[in-house]
């Protein structure tokens, strides 16, 4: 084993607490050695070449698609693992039957058994990274250690990793533990483990996504959310995109929807044709931390620094900026291959594939070509439609807040909550269709309070009242609103056509936002009238959009006590003014 005295000259600035733990960490796990990251492109560079050498990583082709990779996880590690994500707080209620929950002596001991002796002969590297802009107030670091160079090289893109990070950390003195390791991908031994109030996280047996990348939902989810309710301000799972109207006003939104519900494609929307004059700007695709500002309004960083979006259904007609995005310096994970030896999946719109995900001759009797949760990792610069903003430390100041689910039936393609208390309780009662983005049946709805079911460091109970008081501080709330772009007809057709179309509805939001647009009040909200929404160009069917507008209250009072039975699993921690919010929703409705 080396020991902790191989920190870099360069990095000699480390903070005596991260060497004691890397040293404590390195003996507990046996590593034949030991690398600080520094982020730098020549660290990243020999990493990618010694994967390349292992057979581990494949170049694409150079022409085509220079500088980009492709990676295939173990093929039963392929997305998060809902039901081994455990939260362990000393008292159950305090993770709430939203977690798996186990007492954190428990959960250390198991899991330090796992990881007693498993990076021998494996190197273990130290990643320390910072989410958010390294010099804003709202970031937060984090040091991952893991044995995967697969992990460093998505972490190296995902967060603004290395060197600054170290040195803030340095200045700071706290940080997230997170402590990695690939172990066997024996599904048997894998666990992915949370102490929200020791500020740390243990994952092993797995190397995909969401379960080994340290910095995304581990952290700047489920522990940054406990962090946040302690602080003061909100961790969620939203995207945040500024739009500029042809009047030559931005104005920024943040929206939750579920894992691979399209929250990378709104946050990259290209405008209708029919649209001139608008223009849109990312500033995150999946998470944002939001802070009461001075100003009495609401404001959201980005943690993230790059995207680890869904390749499926990323295609020119979807998402332009996203397929433009991903031809250069992309790191893609169980896509499928075209005979040129570019990447390939469904949805992609040309080509067709040669070569499998598991890497086998494409025979359509196997399924699809590619693996439905299959990935692409790169950095935001590329994205065409970056907004500069994204590096501002103060963050951007958000004008409507958006939740939204895909859901077949019920909920309308629109509407406005009536003020933030309700809007909470609209968040809380999103339900959505279960996606490949998690392991388990896709397609069965289930409740995803604010999209964050499986992101919440905490009692849900103790999470909407904590988004009660947030509210409570903001003298010039956002409007919050609630989406569905995945209405479908009996047979399955999408009623609306979605992309950038849905540009017509923010338009309608940031509107009713200032104040200009007109909406027919009903008992769930506000929703627009078919004639207050843009239409023009869009060639849909009269009967179609008032379908799409309307409100059912038979089924919406099957909703309401549904949701009833729902608060009632929180027991007392559901706030009180939250069944309130319910109780006036259900009178509305008769
Ligand atoms: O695998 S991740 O959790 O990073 C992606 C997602 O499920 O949203
Ligand atoms: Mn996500």
């Amino acid at each position: 084993m080396v020991s902790a005295s191989s920190v870099p000259s360069a990095l000699a600035s480390v903070s005596a607490e991260v060497t004691a733990w890397v040293n404590s960490v390195a003996q507990h796990t046996l590593p034949s050695q030991i690398h600080w990251c520094d982020g730098s492109e020549a660290e990243m560079a020999a990493l990618r070449a010694q994967l390349l050498e292992q057979g581990d990583l494949q170049a694409l082709n150079p022409e085509t698609f220079p500088d980009c990779f492709l990676a295939r996880s173990h093929p039963s590690d392929v997305a998060r693992v809902e039901h081994l994500t455990f939260i362990c707080t000393p008292h159950q209620v305090d993770a709430g039957p939203n977690n798996n929950w186990m007492a954190p002596a428990d959960a250390h001991a198991q899991m330090d058994a796992l990881f007693a002796g498993c990076m021998q002969g494996r190197t273990l590297y130290v990643v320390p990274y910072c989410m958010g802009p390294i010099d804003s107030p709202y970031s937060r670091c984090g040091v991952e250690i893991t044995d995967s160079a697969y992990v460093v090289l998505n972490m190296g893109i995902m967060t603004r990793m290395g060197r600054a990070a170290l040195e803030r950390i340095g200045r700071e003195g706290s940080f997230v533990r997170g402590l990695h390791s690939t172990g066997e991908l024996d599904p048997n031994r894998r666990f992915i483990m949370h102490f929200p109030e020791e500020l740390s996280i243990k994952s092993f047996g797995s190397g995909y996504g969401g379960n080994a990348l340290l910095g995304k939902k581990c952290h700047a989810l489920r522990i940054a959310s406990y962090q946040a309710r302690t602080e003061g301000w909100l961790a969620e799972h939203m995207l945040i995109v500024g739009l500029k109207n042809p009047q030559g006003e931005t104005h920024y939104i943040a929206c939750a929807f579920p894992s691979a519900c399209g929250k990378t494609n709104l946050a990259m929307l290209i405008p209708p044709d029919t649209m001139p004059g608008w223009e849109v700007f990312t500033v995150g695709d999946d998470i944002a931390w939001l802070h009461p500002g001075p100003d009495g309004r609401l404001w959201a960083i980005n943690p993230e620094s790059g995207y680890f979006g869904v390749a499926p259904g990323t295609g020119p007609k979807t998402n332009r900026n996203a397929y433009d995005m991903i031809r250069k310096d992309t790191l893609f994970t169980n896509v499928a291959l075209t005979d040129n030896n570019e990447p390939w999946w469904e949805g992609i719109g040309s080509g067709e594939p040669a070569i499998d995900w598991l890497g086998r001759p494409f025979d359509k009797a196997n399924g699809p070509s590619a693996h439905p949760n299959s990935r692409f990792t790169v950095s935001a610069v590329h994205n065409p439609s970056y907004a500069t903003e994204a590096e501002s430390p103060r963050g951007v100041p958000i004008s409507a807040l958006v939740f939204g689910g895909r859901r077949r039936e019920l909920a309308p393609l629109v509407y406005q909550a009536r003020d933030w208390a309700h809007g909470v309780l609209v968040g809380a009662s999103v339900a959505s269709e279960t996606t490949a983005a998690a392991t388990g049946a896709v397609g069965v709805v289930r409740r995803d309070p604010m999209a964050m079911k499986p992101f919440c460091g905490y009692n849900f109970g103790d999470y909407w009242q904590h988004w009660l008081s947030v509210g409570s501080k903001l003298s010039k709330p956002p409007g919050i609103f609630h989406v569905n772009w995945f209405r479908q007809d009996a047979g399955g057709k999408f009623l609306w056509p979605g992309f950038g179309d849905n540009l017509r509805v923010i338009s309608w939001i940031l509107d009713r936002c200032a104040g200009k647009a007109a909406a027919q009040e009903t008992p769930i909200g506000y929703l627009p009238n078919p004639s207050d929404l843009d239409t023009s160009g869009l060639h849909i069917d009269p009967a179609v959009l008032a379908e799409i507008l309307s409100v059912k209250p038979e089924a919406w009072r099957s909703e309401a006590a549904a949701m009833g039975e729902y608060l009632d699993e929180f027991g007392e921690r559901a706030p009180a003014a939250l069944r309130q919010q319910l109780q006036a929703l259900q009178q509305r409705l008769g």
